[in-house]
Formats: C-alpha cells, structure tokens, sequence
C-alpha cells in the first residue's frame, strides 16, 4: 500500500527599566505592535469553564484576564469561538458571527473583550477559511438541489461524471477527501473532516461573505486573524489526476497553493485588512520556505506573517506513516540552522514568528525538553529563554508558562481528538502492529496532550471546572498549577514573566536586534547574540542533561547577568561551562 506521507501539514533589577535608550534598529524595517508583542494563545475549551459544563468559556476567559495582564503578554489568539457542532473542537463553524452555545453568548464575548481593552491587550480571532461546517446554512442549502444559490459556495462534483480524482483527507475516516452525497447525486470535496466540506473560494459572493464576517469581527474592536488553513483555499479546480506516487511536495501543490490564493489575500487585505490595519499570521504549515516572502513581503499586501512547522518537526511528526515517527531530543544542531536559516530569510523584509506548541502540537517541555521531575522547570525555562529572545513575534500556548506536559493515553478510548482516532483506525485496517505503533507515537505526539485542561490548583479538577471536564485533567495538577507558580519564586511562571519584561525593556535589542549564531557545531549547547549596535546581549542555552561548555565570543567580555534559570555561572578563562538544561541571558561588553 502506497505512503501516506502527510502535509508539514518574565522583578527585574530596576536597571532594565532604565537602561533603554532608543537606538536604530539593525536589520529589519518598520516598527510595529504586532512583532513587538508576545501573543498567547488561549485554547478556550480547556481554558476556564464559569458554569459547570466541563468545557471552557468566554466567562471564564474573563475572570482571568488578570492573571493574562499580570503575565505582561500583549494580545491573545483565541482559538475558534463561533457556533460548532465541534466535530473538530470549534474548527468546523455553523454561523461565523454567533458564539458557540458552550462557550457562552455575545454578551459575554463584548464583556471579554471590553475586559481585555482595560487591560491594554488586543484580541486576534481564528479565522477558518478553507472550509465550514456541514451544519453551517450555506451548506445545508449547497447540498439541497444542484441549481440551489449556495451551490457553488462549495466543491461538488457530479455523479455522472464517475468517481472524482482522488483526494487525500487529513481526518477522514477513509482517507477519502470527496464524499458521495445522494441528494444530488453528487461529491462534495473536504480536506478535513466529512463535517468540514472545502469553501469555494472561487466563487465572488463567498469570498465577499466571507470579508463582512471579517469586518463584523473588526468592527467589534478584534485586531487581526489568524489564518486556518489558508494555503489550502485556493485549488486547481480542474481537478488533475494525481500521479501515483506523490511526494509531500506535490501533494501540497494538488491541494492547494493555487497561484490564487495570492489573488485572495490581496483582495481580502484591500477590502478588509488595510482599511482596520488588521494584523494577519497565517498557519503555513504547508508553505515551503523558498515560498515564504510570497505572502508575507509587505509590498504584496497580503498577510504579515505566517508559521511554520519545522521547529516542531525536527523533534517528531505526527503522521499516519508511522515510520516518520522519530523523536529526537538532542538534535540541537539541527534546531540551529533552521532557526538560523528563518531568521536570515526576514532579515530584510517580511517578519517572523516563533513557537513551540500549539492546540496542534504535543507539550514543549515533553517534547522539546525534559519532562522528568528532575528536570521539569529547568528545561521549561530554556526553553522560554529561548522563545522570547528570538527576532520574531514569541507565541506562547496556555499552560506552557507554568510548564504543564503531555498527558500520555495509552487506550484509544481515551482520546477525543478526531485526529487521533481516525488516523488510529485507518492504521489498525493494515494491521494490528501498525495500530499499535501509532497509539504509542500518539502518547508523544497528540494534539490532546496539549488540550488537556488548564491547571489553576490542585483540587480534583485543577480549578477548571466544578463540572466534569470534557478531557482529562493531567494528574501532574497537584505539583503543576498556576496557584502553587504565584507562591514560588523560582517557578516557571515568574521566570516568564521576567523574560517577558526583559523583551519589552529592550526591545531594540530582543525584538528588532541583529541576530547572530555562535559556536555553530556545539551539540549541547545553542549559542546566540541579538545587538541593536549599543548593546548585546549573549543568550547562551544548554538543551541537553549533561553539561556543556562555550566560548565567550571573541573580543567579547562577560558583562551583567540579566537572567540565568540556574544559579551560579560557571566561568572558566574565556570559557562558560553549562549545567543541564541551564539558560544565560548575559550583557556583552
Ligand atoms: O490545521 C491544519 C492542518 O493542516 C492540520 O493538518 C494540522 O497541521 C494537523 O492537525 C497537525 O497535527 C488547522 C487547525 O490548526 C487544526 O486544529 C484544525 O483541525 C484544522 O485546521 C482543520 O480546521
């Protein structure tokens, strides 16, 4: 049987405060909000629940917007809110202007935001484009006769035809991306679920639906989107034949990518976005890297940023080829020159944006640290010093401040995510090993691990909810919970906040600064120093349990120590040694 090879589918001494005088920015253009802010992103199911249900809402998003503002981060992505069957957890949307029954009202959503405006933080929405739910009205008229109005607000094709060119799903139980509708006597494309059927983007009237939602977000007061999916909106409507053997290359150029989708977002930029100065990151995922400034170089007028996967997937990807499934937490050179190779392609034009995990992507202390009691907090901080010293936006996912990890199901039973389940299930239709491979590289991998409930305490539902919450809550809440985080200087969550309050203290250096690798071929430790041409600062990370030594860069003296995870620094002539998993931040003179 053929491979399915899926698509990369913060006190502070008050020094800091003082020492800020403007300089030129070195290497990259204008300033603006959105690459000097550090966004979280709010996964709002497992968030806070206000009623009981034991799922998240925006009530509950509102009783800790404190906590959010105490942080120091400056906007939240919020994953979907708007009304879902949530065959895909608010993913496949049935109205783009009502909120989800679960997650609350209208009023709450105005309440929420009006909170987050006191508190100085702005608000981005997800944004899902490439498809709706198969309960949304367009659909429900789409699919009721083939001269229905809506037809063309989605991808059908006509029985009589035969069978359509096959089309890889991502989440369909059969792997098959068009599903044979009887009321027509017809196929309607979706890329994801059967519950999420492909918008039509070809057609004028969808696309100008599609800009009044947007501009019923903004005229609320939202300040940007993010882009779901983007790359896949715009296909080859011709619908060739895939050859037979297809790589991942060529299954993102029959997906999607269609030189189109850059006709889209200059219109939706020129219709919507230019007239709010609406920010835009978009999941590019699938976006090759020499592709990258296509989008995101501000002479196009398209979107301001993108993210990609390959940070993420230099530590294991999740795939239905199980074979891909590698997790390899030593791979810091390889770390290095994908950061490296990102940062130098913006250092002109466009932006960039970091993180570890998302709502899509395992916990990043379990995958890309250490997440053994010994060395929990240690790496969690590394890996934060990292995040936030980078020259690109920093976004941070719910619960990774205080170091929340993977919760490991070992039963399919116990996962909710279609993802999982469905792709466990094609597996277990080769065979029983492979089934099981797969279950075992989800224990690593799913993106459950990272949608386990938020851990405010250490009572039974970890300050969630009062109800039963909809997914577990990880048995780590008695020791890992925001509560316990407030009383203990040294947790992870102080260490955030000051590395948040450093970025923002400096930001012509951590922000804007030139970025610059040092001691290339080291394997344990990653090396680097941002400079706005008046400071520079040595940011020095071991990503590895056992102990590292790097040079001081040449011409270069040991200055003030601005942050350090793990008392004392070691030095040794011109040489600092490292403790496992220790991270400098270290002024240059
Ligand atoms: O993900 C798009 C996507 O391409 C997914 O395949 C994603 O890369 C994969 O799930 C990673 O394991 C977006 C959303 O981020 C995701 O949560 C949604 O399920 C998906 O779109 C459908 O809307």
């Amino acid at each position: 049987m053929r491979k399915y090879v899926l698509p990369v589918l913060a006190g502070l001494s008050a020094c800091i405060f003082a020492c800020t005088a403007p300089a030129v920015p070195v290497g990259n253009n204008a300033k603006q909000w959105w690459k000097e802010a550090v966004i979280y992103q709010l996964y709002p199911r497992s968030f806070q629940d206000s009623d009981g249900d034991g799922v998240g809402d925006l009530r509950g998003i509102t009783r800790r917007l404190d906590y959010l503002k105490a942080l120091g981060i400056d906007a939240i992505w919020l994953n979907p809110i708007c009304a879902s069957p949530n065959d895909d957890n608010g993913y496949d949307i049935s109205d783009y202007t009502a909120i989800m029954k679960e997650m609350g009202t209208m009023a709450d959503f105005d309440t929420m935001l009006a909170g987050m405006k006191k508190r100085g933080i702005r608000l981005i929405m997800d944004l899902v484009i490439n498809h709706s739910s198969d309960e949304h009205r367009w659909f429900r008229e789409s699919r009721s006769s083939r001269n229905n109005p809506y037809r063309d607000y989605y991808h059908w094709w006509p029985a009589e035809k035969g069978k359509p060119p096959y089309r890889y799903s991502i989440f369909d139980e059969e792997g098959n991306a068009w599903r044979y509708d009887s009321l027509t006597n017809s196929y309607y494309l979706h890329y994801f679920s059967r519950k999420q059927p492909d918008l039509n983007w070809e057609n004028p009237k969808l696309r100008q639906e599609m800009y009044t939602i947007m501009k019923f977000w903004l005229d609320k007061g939202v300040s940007g989107f993010r882009l779901d999916a983007f790359p896949f909106m715009a296909k080859d409507t011709s619908w060739p034949v895939m050859p037979k053997d297809w790589t991942n290359e060529q299954y993102v150029r029959y997906y999607g990518k269609d030189p189109k989708v850059h006709q889209y977002l200059n219109e939706m930029y020129t219709e919507v976005l230019s007239k709010y100065d609406a920010y835009t990151v978009g999941e590019g995922g699938v976006i090759a890297f020499k592709d990258v400034m296509d989008y995101v170089n501000e002479d196009r007028k398209e979107i301001n940023t993108l993210y990609h996967d390959e940070i993420a997937n230099a530590w294991g990807r999740d795939s239905f080829d199980v074979g891909e499934y590698k997790i390899d937490r030593r791979n810091v050179t390889g770390i290095k020159k994908i950061v490296s190779k990102w940062d130098d392609k913006f250092s002109t034009k466009g932006w960039n944006t970091v993180f570890f995990t998302n709502h899509d992507q395992s916990r990043a202390v379990s995958r890309f640290g250490n997440d053994s009691p010994a060395y929990r907090e240690a790496s969690a901080k590394m890996l934060y010093t990292f995040l936030l010293t980078q020259r690109a936006t920093p976004y941070i996912y719910n619960g990774d401040e205080i170091g929340m990890t993977n919760i490991r199901f070992t039963r399919v039973e116990e996962y909710n995510d279609l993802q999982t389940r469905n792709r466990y299930y094609m597996a277990l239709k080769e065979s029983k090993e492979k089934a099981a491979a797969y279950l075992l590289s989800q224990a690593e991998l799913s993106r459950d691990n990272s949608r386990t409930p938020m851990q405010w305490d250490s009572t039974a539902t970890a300050g969630f909810t009062t109800g039963t919450p909809w997914l577990p809550v990880n048995n780590n809440k008695a020791t890992v919970n925001v509560a316990a985080s407030e009383k203990d200087k040294n947790a992870i969550l102080q260490y955030v906040r000051r590395l948040i309050a450093l970025r923002r203290a400096y930001k012509d250096v951590l922000v804007y600064g030139k970025y610059q690798l040092h001691d290339a071929e080291n394997k344990a430790i990653y090396a680097y120093t941002r400079s706005d041409g008046q400071h520079t600062f040595l940011v020095l990370l071991n990503f590895t349990s056992g102990q590292g030594n790097t040079p001081i860069p040449a011409g270069y003296q040991l200055g003030e120590e601005l942050l350090n995870n793990l008392q004392p620094l070691h030095q040794n002539g011109g040489t600092i040694q490292l403790q496992p998993y220790q991270a400098l931040v270290i002024r240059l003179k």
